[in-house]
């Protein structure tokens, strides 16, 4: 039985078919908790890993069949597609057991707060620019996409492009256009904040009256944005190391472990 209640919950960046991914934790998250709405915020499933390094172990089974039981036992679910799902945005409108596939959709706070929630690769200088490179954007955006590049290639990579990450929020501030775009996004929609995903760094701040909030990644740091039954938002960290283990009945005995979470960064 799930031990912890949320109204909401936003979940990002998961990447199901990447090894990476944390999945005891990711599947004992959802295992320990119940939310009125569940938001899957973009690169759920991982459609651009190549296919020879496409790892999909059996526990990624029982991940998929946790999130399809609490959209059948009345969870509201909606799946929102990043880039790396992006072949699931033409599908926007549809529904598949119970869970709302939207490319983005407004969520309503306990007390009165709307909040556009999508992915954000839009809002990304290196996603942004890829297609038609113009200006000084797409310079800084190209320069990014070879350090990417040149950071994935060594085996020190993951600490670096984890790096390379957390400045892409820091050179799209630089570009001055982060929170513009967020801004003109909030104003078309007349909400009262952003929601997003794709940086792979949770965090709530505000700009202005405008709040920001980003549900952080389930393949470095396992967090994820929830919402109290007052409308407080906050940070949720699984922080909790399991052993890494291949056996799916080892799954069955994390109930006596004692997990270790807290909430950061409560807002409103
Ligand atoms: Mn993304």
């Amino acid at each position: 039985m799930p031990q912890l209640h949320f109204r909401s919950i936003w979940i990002s960046d998961l990447h199901l078919g990447k090894k990476n991914l944390r999945h005891e934790q990711l599947l004992d998250f959802l295992l320990q908790t119940e939310s009125e709405y569940l938001y899957l915020v973009g690169d759920i499933v991982d459609l651009l890993q190549e296919q020879k390094k496409w790892y999909w172990p059996r526990i990624n089974d029982q991940i998929v069949q946790a999130v399809f039981e609490k959209a059948r036992n009345g969870t509201k679910v909606f799946y929102i597609p990043g880039n790396h799902d992006q072949v699931l945005r033409k599908f926007n409108g549809s529904v598949f057991n119970n869970i709302r596939l939207m490319n983005s959709v407004v969520h309503e706070t306990a007390d009165g707060y709307r909040y556009l929630v999508m992915h954000g690769d839009t809002f990304d200088p290196i996603v942004r620019y890829r297609s038609r490179p113009t200006g000084i954007g797409s310079a800084v955006a190209l320069l990014l996409r070879w350090l990417n590049r040149v950071a994935n290639r060594g085996k020190e990579s993951r600490s670096l492009s984890v790096w390379l990450q957390h400045q892409m929020s820091t050179a799209a501030n630089f570009l001055g256009n982060f929170e513009k775009i967020v801004l003109r996004e909030v104003a078309a929609h007349q909400v009262d904040g952003l929601i997003c995903g794709h940086l792979h760094r949770a965090g709530i701040r505000e700009i202005g009256h405008t709040l920001y909030s980003n549900s952080g990644d389930w393949v470095e740091s396992c967090t994820a944005l929830a919402e109290n039954h007052a409308g407080r938002l906050g940070i949720v960290e699984w922080r909790r190391q399991y052993p890494t283990t291949k056996k799916v009945a080892a799954v069955k005995n994390w109930g006596h472990l004692y997990r270790n979470w807290w909430m950061l960064g409560i807002t409103r």
